[in-house]
């Protein structure tokens, strides 16, 4: 009834958007109601009867629909794209496939917990063609999660049909491939989806495995209501008419005696009151009034208290051995928190900052993965979801691209979408000078840099890099950790051995001098450090950002005003990096105070060449030497 209503809403003009799920009830409507009510379900964009399955209150949901505040997003995303932790719900986003990891991550931490909780998660048979939908079922293979991967299989993607999105003629013969079963059922009949969902999450409660659910089925109307179904032949129409889901089980349960006519009536009548009251609290709501919360949304709300390490005990360490000694004592210090990596375990990772872990840590905690960088994020995600931390392992830092959209799409808009944090921290090996060519190599901060909802750490020094660790691993929100490799070994100092956390957003004055201001980060420290030292009679203020995102106006502005004229220094190519953005800040906040236009120095706009000369030539740190002596002759 509320997608018939819906179809009239849009007809109207009076909500935008609506994917039917008209043939697919019982689909939802059987899954919902076979597993317990705290147990999670992962839906699509046609899984209404999941929502109303789970009571969620009808105004809050058309408020949803029409972007008003008593929706579970306040209007900032549309549909089925929320989720609501009272009811169990994680929504999807439009990307599709990104959801079935987190369903990996949930059911990881219910198996952690050892709470014997079954996890559902849908997927369409189109969405099963991104390598989303792989990674996430070989992870729960390969960890034995207990999540029933439900695959609603309509014949087609948006107007592709089956024959041209995939070869092998059932999702069930994918079980083997897998190692899992595969159970196929008639998606159109209620009590089969029910009693086989209900039956397989017994099974898989007391035996964590994956399974997969084919439910076969038919969309009775088109994509979205604005596409058609000119593409459909109309003969399957007919056919999948006659096997329609809602009128089948009507009939069945007037054969059985437990409906008639009269109840029919009376249980309509109850729900389009239901549907008129809740439609029309949505509908007086006004439409959310722009606040300043918008912009500070985007995080969790957390307030940092910077912690200072228990004792002046301190001892040489290289920049990878604090890293390692941070996150193991953060590893103590939160019995909640998972490492996830490839070859993290054992092996202790190929940096080795992970080595001994599994001995102290346990399996458990410290994760081997496959080669996903995906699902992990995403099942990083789902232990977030389910109570957990994550630290999650990049191998190098150039392996994120395969987790990019889990980043930017999944990590970094959750809080704001729908008020669920992403307590995720991605370590990224990073950095070039090694000799490695162009995928083990790049410094690549400034794709996330221009993320709304991330946070991007990158410290210089054995001190910072432990400290900012500690401080990323406490912060709910989502981090990226970047880790120059070249400096992994050969940087050293003294560093307490207590725990204690760094101020994040917070630059720090590597050097103080009054010639100029050197503002960069990471390996830019160094280089500024050297260059200002060979340069006789030289002074400069060199400001280590440390964290990027968000990154210290003040400190900024500060040094600006003091010397009058800047460089801003990054390893990271020239266009479009995090110099752009500091030296245009600088260029609209504090052109009263410079003596001489913004200067930027940055590896050149190529990929990272192999061979050292072209790598040298690729890097600034020549070229910055130049420029800063332009700059003090300015
Ligand atoms: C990564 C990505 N590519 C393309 C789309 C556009 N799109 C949205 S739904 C859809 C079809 C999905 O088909 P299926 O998974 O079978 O689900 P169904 O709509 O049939 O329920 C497409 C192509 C998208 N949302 N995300």
């Amino acid at each position: 009834m509320i997608e018939e209503k819906m179809l009239i809403l849009l007809r109207q003009g009076k909500i935008s958007k609506w994917f039917s799920g008209i043939g697919q009830e019982a689909i939802s409507v059987g899954a919902v109601n076979a597993v317990a009510e705290d147990e999670f379900i992962l839906p699509m964009h046609r899984n209404l009867g999941v929502f109303t399955g789970r009571n969620v209150p009808y105004n809050r949901l058309f408020g949803q629909f029409q972007g008003k505040n008593s929706g579970f997003t306040k209007g900032r995303d549309r549909s089925f794209h929320f989720g609501t932790r009272e009811h169990h719900i994680v929504g999807m986003i439009s990307h599709l496939g990104p959801q079935m990891a987190l369903a990996d991550g949930i059911a990881l931490a219910h198996k952690l917990k050892d709470n014997k909780k079954a996890t559902l998660v849908f997927t369409g048979d189109g969405a099963s063609s991104e390598g989303d939908f792989h990674e996430a079922l070989n992870v729960a293979a390969v960890w034995d999660l207990p999540v029933i991967f439900i695959i609603e299989n309509n014949g087609y993607g948006l107007s592709t049909p089956s024959n041209e999105q995939f070869r092998f003629k059932n999702f069930t013969d994918k079980g083997p491939g897998y190692g899992i079963k595969a159970v196929r059922v008639d998606g159109n009949n209620l009590l089969e989806v029910h009693r086989t969902i209900r039956e397989l999450a017994e099974e898989i409660r007391k035996n964590p495995k994956p399974v997969i659910l084919e439910a076969m089925t038919f969309r009775m109307r088109g994509h979205e209501e604005a596409s058609g179904t000119k593409y459909v032949p109309k003969e399957l129409f007919e056919q999948w008419a006659k096997k329609d889901p809602v009128e089948n089980f009507e009939r069945y349960l007037k054969r059985q005696k437990v409906l008639d006519d009269s109840k029919i009536d009376d249980i309509r009548a109850k729900i389009k009151k239901d549907i008129e009251e809740g439609l029309k609290q949505a509908f007086d709501e006004p439409l959310p009034e722009v606040t300043e919360i918008e912009q500070s949304d985007i995080y969790f709300p957390y307030q940092q208290e910077v912690k200072a390490p228990a004792t002046d005990a301190a001892s040489e360490k290289r920049l990878v051995d604090a890293i390692s000694d941070g996150l193991k004592q953060s590893m103590e210090r939160y019995d909640n928190l998972v490492i996830m990596g490839q070859d993290v375990a054992e092996y202790g990772g190929v940096f080795k900052i992970t080595e001994g872990f599994l001995e102290q840590f346990g399996k458990d905690r410290v994760r081997n993965t496959p080669l996903c960088e995906s699902a992990i994020i995403g099942t990083g995600l789902g232990l977030c979801i389910n109570g957990y931390k994550a630290v999650v392992e990049m191998q190098f830092a150039d392996f994120v691209t395969c987790g990019f959209n889990q980043i930017v799409n999944n990590l970094a808009k959750i809080h704001y979408r729908w008020g669920q944090n992403a307590d995720v921290v991605v370590r990224m090996p990073t950095g070039a000078g090694v000799g490695a060519g162009p995928f083990h190599s790049q410094s690549n901060e400034a794709w996330f840099f221009h993320t709304p909802g991330l946070k991007v750490l990158y410290p210089s020094n054995p001190v910072d890099a432990k400290g900012l660790l500690n401080a990323a691993i406490e912060d709910p929100n989502p981090y990226l950790f970047f880790e120059h490799k070249a400096l992994y070994r050969a940087l050293s100092s003294e560093v307490p051995d207590d725990y204690y956390t760094v101020e994040v957003g917070k630059a720090a004055l590597a050097a103080e001098g009054e010639d100029l201001s050197i503002i960069t980060y990471g390996m830019g420290v160094h280089w500024a450090k050297e260059a200002i030292d060979s340069l006789e009679g030289v002074s400069a203020d060199i400001l280590d950002l440390r964290t990027i995102l968000p990154w210290d106006k003040e400190a900024v502005a500060a040094t600006v005003k003091k010397t009058n004229k800047v460089l801003v220094l990054h390893e990271d190519t020239l266009t479009g990096g995090v110099g752009a953005e500091i030296a245009a800040w600088i260029s609209e906040h504090c052109f009263e105070h410079l003596d001489a236009p913004v200067s930027r120095e940055a590896s050149l706009d190529t990929p990272v060449p192999f061979s050292r000369p072209l790598e040298e030539n690729f890097l600034p740190q020549q070229r910055f030497l130049e420029k800063l002596r332009r700059l003090l002759a300015y």
